[in-house]
Formats: C-alpha cells, structure tokens, sequence
C-alpha cells in the first residue's frame, strides 16, 4: 500500500520529527518570495518558520517560480509543507517546514503575481532568482537588448523579468496609494540591494520617468548575505525522507547545520523580529558579503571546475583530493588581503569554518552543479578580488587559474565532459570563440571580451587575461593537475 502524502491533514502523523510549531490556519502572508527554488526553502523560508513559531504570525511566504510549475505542483498537494533535512557525519535531522503558505508560478498567471505583491499585506518582496536573471550585460548594466527586457519596457501588463513584476506592482501600488514594499534581493551578487536597485531604476527610466523617481525616493532596497550549502535533491533524497517521516514528500530539501544571514536594517513597512531566529541585523553588509562571496564562494567555483577537470564529482571530493586542498588553501591565502580591513572579519576562523563545511561527507554536492553560469558568478568571486589584489600589488596565480579551468571545462563539454554537463547564459558565444580550437591566449582573450571580464579596461585585464592564459595553456598541454602542481610551486617560490 502506498503511503499518503504529506499535507496538513496528514502532519501530525509525521511524529517524532520536528513540526511547524503553530497553526497554520492562523498564518497571514506578509511577504512575496520571487524564486522558490532549493535555496530559499533551506534558508528564508526555515528563518520565518522560525518566526511564525515564535508568534509572529504575519509574516507568511507566497513563493513564485518565474519559470517552471514544478514547485507548485509537487508543493500545492501538500498544501506547501515540505522537509528540510539537514546533514552531517552525524546524522540526519527532519524538519517540516510551514512558513510557504502560497505557491503561484508567475508565467500562467502573471497578472496574479504582481496583484499579490500590489496588495497592501505585502510589506517584504525578497529574491533568490540565481545571478543570471538580473539580465545584466558585460559592463554590469541592465540588457535592454534582452527580448524579455525589451518586451516589459513595451508593455508592463504582463511582465516576464523580475524588474518588471517589481515595477508593475510598485506602479500599482502607486495608484491605489498602498506605500511600497520593501525589496530584499537574496542572490550572490556584490552589494546585492545596490545592484537591484540600479538595475530597477534603468528600468523605470526606460519604461516610466515618474515611476523611477518615485522608487529613487520612496523604495528601499537592502543588501543581504545569504548563505547555507543546498544540494539538488535527488530522487534517493526523496525515498529517504519519505520513509523517515512515513509520508510521502515529493518536495524536499537537503542542506546542512550552519545557516547565516546577514541583513540590511532598513525595511519601510516593517519586518520580523529576525533577530530571535539567529539573523544579524547591520547597517552595512559589504563586509560579510565580500568575505562570502571571495572565500566561499570563490573556493567553490575553483573546486568545482579543477573538480571537474580531475573527475571530482562532488565538492567533498574534490576537498579532499590533496593536490586541490593544497590550492584552495593557496586561493584563500591569495583573496583574504583584499577584504575589507578594520570591519571585525576574521577571515582566518571563517575558513577553518569553511574547510569542515567543505569535507561535510552527508553532503552530496555536485561541483557540476556549481560549475553552471561561470560567466555570471566569477567576476565577483574571482575577478574583483584578482583587481584588488593587483591594485595592491599581490599574487593572483590562483585566482587565475579558477579562470582558466572554467574557460577549459567550456572547451572539455562534449569530449572529456558530458556536453550538458553544465549550462551558461552565454553558451551561444562562448561555443562560438571557443569552435575554432583557439590558442589559450587567444580563448582567453575572446572569452574576458565577450564575458565582460575586460570591462576595467588597461593594464590590469591585460595582465589578468595573460595569467590565465597561461594556466589554460599548461592545461591544454599537461593536464589540470600537473597546472595545478605548476601554479602552487609558483606560488611557493615567490
Ligand atoms: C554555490 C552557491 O552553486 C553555487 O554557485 O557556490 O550556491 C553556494 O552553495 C551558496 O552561495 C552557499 O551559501
């Protein structure tokens, strides 16, 4: 006999597993999640569950997908409930998670997005739409020249980007005189508040001169570091989960202990009390989210491309195949000179954190995973802190060499690695310049320009491109470990 599925009849059969701590019939949305994907299910939406149980009951998530209706549908049967489960060597904890009470998917519905988020219960609109759909060209501004940019400049009744569900919901708002929400952009960009907020702007300028002037002085957009390691779940995952709590889940999520987040104070209309469930509320962020984005983050693509190139499947893998340790310690060494001094970071016991997170054995995550849309993440993971780095006169071989093994796992897709092995917004062009089997120099230098990595034109892209040029060409000619063995001798005669 089948087992039933869980939702919120069926719950309370769940026993022995942690449980929303409150009713949910008495839960009243407050904020709309733009991206109800794997991450914001481990993180955001674990915090509110938080809150929820601590009495805050206002505070309800409505999610939207922006693109397929897989979450709603496995979600909606089960009325939103989903397990978190969290691992380590230790063991494996299951919490079921209650803090997502509606779930719409923006493309069949748009007009029903922007009428959630126009309606005056709606305080907090946060995102987690991955780094590619902020639709940002090389130089970092907004892609006016993106069909589904220029579409929603035209005609913002049926928005399809995330600046135009923002803008036409604000644009709502306006007229029914319901005061704007506060925006909370949860994605991995640098000044991540900042970055929306200029991209909003382009947008409105492009689309309606008064409305830009209005979110100019009346919408605030605060910076966030997030941060919690989510896997993909697997179909395993899911058998697993199922049979643990004697329910069928068809949504789950895997992630592991540690969770951070690091918030902006400024909401306009308010906002949980995000202190009692752990969050850390600053007046400026920049400093953790550097920190994150170059020693995390940062690490993470290097283990996931040099993984790739020496068949490391997952991240503890590749962690612990010695020769790629030896280069993330390298990396790390090379990237902490260029955090902010005087801001009370400790790098050094960040990444004793770091290295234990890394080895977690319960952690199944793919570095193909990590690999995806390279072009969107290196610059501000690798690339500012190479120019940093340069400015001040410091090494930047291993920064490089993340570089160089991205553009090399390009060129191994559909011979050494599997052609879908992982995917890139500028797929189309970097197969272009990469088609004709171009000199490593010249790979890398057609890559920097049409990635945008040279837009800091002069000598510093020169010399960076040069670096990588020569990594790319020592793993042409010798193999990723022997470039990796290369570049820590390097490193350790200088
Ligand atoms: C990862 C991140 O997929 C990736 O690019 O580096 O998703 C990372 O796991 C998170 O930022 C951790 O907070």
């Amino acid at each position: 006999m089948g087992r039933e599925r869980l939702s919120e009849t069926t719950l309370r059969r769940a026993a022995g597993y942690e449980l929303p701590g409150y009713d949910l019939s008495e839960v009243e949305p407050g904020i709309v999640h733009l991206g109800v994907g794997a991450f914001h299910r481990a993180h955001q939406a674990a915090y509110i569950d938080s809150c929820l149980a601590a009495g805050e009951r206002g505070w309800g998530i409505v999610g939207a997908s922006l693109r397929s209706a897989d979450t709603r549908d496995a979600l909606s049967p089960q009325n939103g409930l989903y397990t978190l489960s969290i691992q380590n060597a230790a063991g494996e904890n299951l919490r079921v998670i209650g803090s997502l009470r509606q779930l719409l998917v923006a493309p069949e519905n748009p007009a029903a997005l922007v009428s959630r988020m126009s309606h005056s219960s709606t305080r907090i609109v946060t995102l987690t739409v991955t780094e590619k759909a902020y639709m940002r060209n090389a130089a970092g501004a907004l892609d006016l020249s993106h069909p589904d940019v220029a579409s929603d400049i035209a005609d913002l009744a049926n928005p399809r980007t995330v600046h135009g569900f923002l803008l036409a919901a604000l644009k709502e708002r306006r007229q029914s005189g319901i005061p704007p929400f506060t925006v909370l952009c949860c994605d991995n960009l640098p000044s991540n508040g900042e970055t929306l907020r200029e991209l909003v702007l382009q947008f409105a300028g492009a689309a309606d001169g008064e409305l830009a002037r209005f979110i100019e002085e009346e919408v605030a957009f605060p910076s966030t570091m997030v941060d919690r390691i989510v896997p993909a779940t697997t179909d395993e995952d899911r058998r697993r989960i199922s049979a643990a709590i004697g329910l069928d889940d068809a949504w789950p999520v895997k992630t592991e202990p540690f969770m951070q987040w690091v918030v902006e104070d400024r909401f306009t209309l308010g906002r949980p009390e995000w202190e009692r469930a752990g969050v850390t509320m600053v007046s400026d962020v920049r400093p953790f989210e550097e920190m994150k984005l170059r020693l995390l983050n940062g690490a993470h693509s290097g283990l996931s491309y040099l993984g790739l190139l020496c068949g490391r499947e997952s991240v503890s893998e590749a962690f612990t195949d010695p020769a790629i340790r030896g280069f993330v310690d390298r990396l790390w060494a090379e990237a902490i000179p260029s955090l902010p001094k005087g801001a009370g970071l400790e790098p050094q016991a960040y990444i004793a954190a770091l290295s234990e997170r890394f080895s977690n054995p319960a952690l199944v995550h793919r570095t193909a995973q990590i690999a995806n849309d390279g072009s969107q993440k290196l610059p501000q993971r690798i690339l500012a802190t190479a120019r940093a780095r340069l400015a001040g006169g410091g090494q930047v071989g291993h920064l490089m060499l993340v570089v160089a093994a991205w553009i090399a796992c390009c060129q191994a897709r559909g011979k050494s690695l599997p052609a879908g092995q992982f995917t890139d917004p500028m797929d189309r062009n970097l197969e272009e310049v990469l088609a004709g089997s171009p000199s490593a120099v010249e790979a890398v230098r057609q890559v920097f320009s049409i990635a945008g990595f040279d837009a800091v034109t002069g000598e510093a892209s020169t010399q960076l491109a040069q670096i990588a040029g020569r990594h790319l060409q020592n793993i042409h000619e010798k193999g990723a470990r022997a470039a990796i063995d290369m570049a820590l001798e390097q490193g350790a005669s200088r």
